[in-house]
């Protein structure tokens, strides 16, 4: 666990470290709220806040809020209060202001390493919900809604001039791989294609629905995407899978689009889903941009 304690005093940054390190804790110690609340917005490694009430130039009960905003569903953070001045409703608002835990100021040993355990145990659960939820199943990979989230996710941190390239793939004719070789085949294939999909270097994969991913490409032309794709296609048609009459071979179609000023993430999938269906009507395994 990599934790962030926030208290005015050296002292007590000190006793707490004392306590944590020996037991294998990553720890960093502010003084500052405002400098601990930058560390953890860019250090996404931190799972647990311990900061005192008193504290500034934000508050304690700021620092939970603003913590707790940017620990959003994909992002478990534990938040644990302590003051010297234990009453209910020093408690009640620390809680409401996001604060998971509440514990006296300086924490016991024994009580310490209890709460983290406790915290442990959240976080972790935390995090296998948000891979469960974001993750397809059969592929491995990211799942439709997980996918276009991380396509928002990307276009965001690119701005409006930045560079994302999207490609979609759709595995053509699957319907007779699997009526002629069972679904299972069918399976299989849909696993070797989201293999192929992953060499693709710093892509970001998703299963859009039945035989049909996405793959987006941060900082990447048009141009570029479009050689990532024939790429792929490429690789998809060297795939093989043992089928009920020798093995079965396969070929993909990929639409091609890219980011251009004030886009918004559906017109971007609406272009490539436009060029794939071209991809689809003048043959089949082929890119189309
Ligand atoms: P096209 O070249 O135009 O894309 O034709 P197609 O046959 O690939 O496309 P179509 O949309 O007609 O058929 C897709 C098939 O994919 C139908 C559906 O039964 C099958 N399918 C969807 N999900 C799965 C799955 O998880 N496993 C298997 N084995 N088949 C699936
Ligand atoms: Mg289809
Ligand atoms: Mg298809
Ligand atoms: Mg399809």
């Amino acid at each position: 666990m990599h934790i962030v304690v926030v208290d005015p005093s050296r002292v007590v940054l000190k006793v707490i470290s004392s306590l944590l390190d020996p037991r294998g804790y990553i720890v960093n110690t502010f003084t500052d709220s405002r400098e601990a609340l930058d560390y953890i917005t860019t250090h996404r490694s931190v799972t647990a806040l311990i900061t005192s009430l008193e504290v500034r130039p934000l508050s304690g009960l700021e620092l939970c809020w603003s913590a707790r905003l940017l620990a959003d569903a994909h992002r478990p953070l534990y938040i644990i209060t302590m003051s010297s001045a234990r009453n209910a409703r020093n408690l009640a608002e620390a809680l409401d202001s996001g604060s998971d835990d509440f514990i006296d100021k300086p924490p016991g040993a024994e009580e310490l390493y209890a709460r983290l355990r406790a915290a442990d145990r959240m976080t972790r659960m935390q995090r296998e919900l948000i891979r469960l939820a974001e993750t397809d199943m059969l592929s491995g990979l990211l799942n439709r809604r997980a996918f276009l989230q991380r396509v928002t996710d990307a276009a965001e941190r690119a701005g409006d001039h930045g560079r994302l390239g999207l490609v979609l793939a759709d595995i053509d004719h699957f319907k007779r791989i699997n009526d002629e070789n069972g679904h299972d085949v069918g399976d299989l294939a849909i696993q070797g294609v989201a293999q192929a999909l992953c060499e693709i270097p710093d892509g970001i994969v998703g299963r859009l629905g039945g035989e049909e991913f996405g793959i987006a490409l941060p900082g990447r032309t048009l141009e570029e995407a479009e050689a990532a794709a024939n790429r792929i296609r490429l690789r998809c048609t060297h795939l093989r899978f043992k089928g009920a009459r020798g093995p079965v071979q396969l070929t993909c179609s990929f639409g091609v689009s890219a980011w251009s000023e004030g886009e918004t993430v559906a017109s971007l999938h609406k272009r490539a889903d436009i060029a794939l269906y071209e991809a689809k009507s003048i043959g089949r395994n082929r890119v189309v941009s």
